[in-house]
């Protein structure tokens, strides 16, 4: 991989940490509506999968869904808007921090909810595909915790059974709100998946790189076969579930930073200097959004 792709990639994962710090640091200021979820430590997750996307692919998020969005392509100042409930937001300011919807990319926060749905439109994805003469494929991301709702096992059967062509992407980020994912799941993770006939590959790294490569033999396979996969990404999630509400130990949290940072370990692949302008031009860009957006109008009744 080329100097400027490892550095467009690190890039993507520095606008999403800054982002989610920014999201963090100045939701008590009161400026930001409803609540919100962010992705800070999972950054590689969204970045390593959804750089392997072509043109028309759909991808459904879900409560956590900012990382998603940025990596999707997404515009930093609607999504601050969005989550303050500006006219110039995402969805005009309606549909706050967990319900997005631009291009082909879509977020809900009713866990498990979007299961379905994303299979649903994989299987029209499937329908449109002789007529489009294109393979366009959905990518689905869901929590562990997610894993608990049942609607996920009945759109697994039909994915499967129907030929849905959709990745099923769980971020395990071991953690469901406070409940540790030992005491929420049994058995193994890909299991579940396998006992439908849907391959499933599962994964323990923060590397932007490792998560783009399995991603992409994964897709290929999705998009040949117009057959489910599921990939497994073991994660760690650096900040609280929502605004403040993280009930692990301080110095576990540090120790996870510490180990399991997709920056840390991407950035050490960059020219120092290069590396250091990424950093300036993503705080330059962040800092700005967030002033665009708090300066923007309020939708109109
Ligand atoms: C149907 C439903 N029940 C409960 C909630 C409240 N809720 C939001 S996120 C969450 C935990 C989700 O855990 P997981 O799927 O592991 O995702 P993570 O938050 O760890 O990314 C809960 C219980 C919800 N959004 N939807
Ligand atoms: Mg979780």
């Amino acid at each position: 991989m080329s100097q400027t792709a490892h550095n467009e990639l690190y890039l993507a994962l520095c606008r999403i940490r800054r982002f989610e710090e920014a999201v963090l640091e100045k939701f008590s200021s009161g400026i930001f509506f409803g609540t919100t979820h962010t992705s800070l430590g999972q950054e590689a997750n969204a970045v390593g999968v959804l750089s392997c996307l072509q043109a028309g692919d759909v991808v459904f998020s879900n409560h956590r869904c900012h990382g998603h969005f940025l990596a999707y392509g997404g515009d930093l100042r609607a999504l601050f808007a969005e989550l303050m409930g500006r006219a110039t937001g995402v969805c005009g300011g309606r549909g706050g921090s967990q319900h997005l919807h631009w291009c082909n990319f879509y977020s809900n926060g009713v866990q498990g909810g979007i299961v379905p749905i994303a299979t649903g439109m994989a299987l029209a994805e499937k329908q449109l595909q002789s007529e489009r003469q294109s393979a366009s494929v959905v990518v689905a991301f869901l929590g562990d915790g997610t894993l608990g709702e049942g609607v996920v096992y009945e759109s697994l059967n039909m994915a499967a059974l129907w030929g849905a062509p959709i990745l099923f992407v769980v971020e395990n980020n071991r953690i469901a709100q406070t409940t540790p994912t030992q005491l929420a799941l049994a058995g193994d993770l890909s299991a579940r998946f396998e006992a439908f006939g849907i391959p499933a590959l599962a994964l323990e790294s923060s590397d932007v790189l490792e998560i783009r490569t399995a991603a992409a033999a994964l897709l290929d396979q999705v998009r040949a076969e117009a057959r489910p996969r599921a990939l497994i990404l073991n994660t760690w999630r650096f900040g609280p579930h929502s605004k403040g509400d993280d009930t692990r130990p301080p110095d576990l949290v540090a120790q996870i930073k510490d180990q399991h940072d997709p920056l840390f370990i991407h950035g050490q692949r960059l020219e120092p200097a290069a590396r250091a302008a990424i950093e300036t031009q993503v705080q330059e860009e962040v800092t700005a959004a967030f002033q665009q957006a708090a300066a923007d109008p309020f939708p109109i009744l």
